[in-house]
């Protein structure tokens, strides 16, 4: 299914066959574009790929008159597990438009009062864990137990389901099998021709039916209880008829759509609170900024009951979350394909159905974002400064009707917890923590750990 496309007139293609795209794919396209510029062609085994940062073509790109979601090569792969769940549908699916209009009251901002409290609980799970850690002086793994706090968030939030990762040593077996897939997805992309894959085929389809084994047992633990028509995502997939026309949704698209959320809902969430934690450990008068916020708020208690009003005060805190997501965008790509046959950026011919891939993290470093776009400065995302910027500048969350569903859930889940972090504790780089980026799809500081000492007042 790869496609080729005619090599574009004033678009340097560059061929990476000799040496493959690494483990590191979006890592490599960030130094290819370095190079060569905000759009050019990477070329694998004369397969073609369309690259752009730059931001009048990703404002161009954006316009849903001219331009519409992709189903590329990488989310056809990720289709084997997730099918016509929202992520990966064909925008012309029937299963889309109908899963899309019956699941959005579920992520209206009003419905985040809903679950601030499971929020909350799941945080504390974490701040239990981290205080026994803390006690015996053992590091913490950032992203690993972002990771749980995350899964088990989307699991009692969505699902009314416990995934009780903070009870269990090594993550849930749901999280490695799901890891694995991914991880198959992208480097399936990266295949040699003619080379046998049969045995990484085969582990794949072992740890995708084990996906669909713990959405049985999700749905299972529901259904035919009294719970069924709980307004949570599971309830309203359950339950809830389409408004236009009563229909509900399938048992095939169900699990489907519980298998994209667990995973969508969880591991994009657990990358941007990592890299959030990392710029705070690295940038102390950021650092700072945070406290005086929770400190305004919540002062000495030791064990505040954050509100959901609170959290949307947690406006810096908000804003260190949005330049995490800037330089480490944790959906590092997204892909869109012209509606008609046109000229993107007047001089790149494009016909109908070809793609272009941004990427969103040199999207994120372009011109717009000043000299140094390097620097972690969560002064980028004050309103004024937000205000004047094109709003194509920011898109950790894509674009247009296909952009994330989940993130003010995301975003309230994010700020709380990260306020929560710093108001307790003060958090040790004890390992003078070098960035490496893992890449599996999504992004995640890798081996990213900290040590944590209470905090007694005014430090
Ligand atoms: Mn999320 C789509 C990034 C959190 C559920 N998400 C997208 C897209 C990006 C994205 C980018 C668009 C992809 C594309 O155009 O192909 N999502 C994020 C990031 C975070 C995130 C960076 C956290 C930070 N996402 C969440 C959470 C949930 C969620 C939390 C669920 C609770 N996301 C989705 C779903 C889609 C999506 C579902 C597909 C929406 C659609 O196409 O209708």
């Amino acid at each position: 299914h790869p496609q080729t496309t005619d090599t574009l007139p004033g678009v340097p293609v560059v061929d990476i066959t000799s040496v493959g795209p690494g483990g590191t794919p979006i890592q490599q396209a960030m130094a290819l574009m370095r190079e060569h510029g905000p759009v050019f062609v990477r070329r694998l085994y004369g397969r073609d790929t369309l690259f752009v940062g730059d931001l009048d073509l990703v404002a161009e790109l954006a316009d849903e008159q001219r331009f519409a979601k992709h189903v590329g090569p990488g989310l056809e792969n990720v289709r084997e597990f997730a099918a016509d769940g929202l992520f990966t549908a064909y925008n012309d699916e029937p299963n889309w438009a109908k899963a899309h209009d019956i699941l959005m009251p579920a992520f209206a901002l009003g419905s985040m009062r809903t679950y601030h409290p499971v929020m909350l609980k799941v945080a504390r799970r974490l701040i239990d864990s981290w205080d026994r850690d803390a006690r015996a002086g053992r590091p913490v793994n950032v992203p690993d137990d972002m990771t749980r706090m995350t899964l088990d968030t989307i699991g009692l939030a969505g699902f009314g389901y416990d995934f009780g990762s903070f009870e269990r040593p090594e993550p849930h077996p749901f999280v490695e099998s799901m890891v694995r897939c991914l991880e198959w997805s992208m480097t399936r992309l990266a295949r040699v021709p003619g080379r046998d894959y049969s045995a990484a085929d085969a582990a794949f389809r072992t740890d995708s039916a084990h996906l669909a084994q713990v959405v049985d047992d999700v749905i299972a633990a529901r259904t035919g209880t009294d719970q069924s028509a709980a307004d949570d995502l599971l309830g309203l997939m359950l339950s809830a008829e389409h408004p236009a026309d009563g229909a509900t949704l399938d048992t095939a698209n169900i699990r489907n759509q519980v298998i994209t959320f667990l995973i969508a809902g969880h591991e994009t969430t657990s990358g941007a609170m990592s890299f959030a934690l990392y710029h705070l450990a690295k940038h102390p008068t950021a650092l700072q900024l945070v406290r005086r916020e929770v400190d305004e708020l919540w002062g000495e208690r030791a064990d505040p009951e954050p509100t959901y009003d609170e959290v949307g005060k947690l406006t810096y805190t908000r804003q260190v979350l949005n330049e995490a997501l800037r330089l480490w965008p944790t959906a590092a790509v997204f892909s869109r394909q012209a509606r008609e046959d046109t000229l993107l950026g007047g001089r790149v011919p494009l016909r109908a159905g070809q793609a272009a891939l941004v990427l969103t993290p040199m999207l994120h470093r372009q011109p717009v974002w000043g000299d140094n776009p390097e620097l972690f400065d969560p002064s980028r995302f004050t309103p004024q400064a937000e205000q004047a910027r094109s709003v194509h500048a920011f898109k950790p969350f894509g674009t247009g009707e296909r952009a994330c569903i989940g993130r003010q859930f995301a975003l309230h889940e994010a700020t709380m917890l990260l306020a929560m972090l710093v108001h307790r504790y003060r958090l040790n780089d004890h390992a003078d923590y070098r960035l490496t980026v893992k890449e599996t799809i999504t992004l995640k500081p890798e081996g990213f750990t900290l040590t944590l000492t209470p905090r007694t007042t005014a430090d």
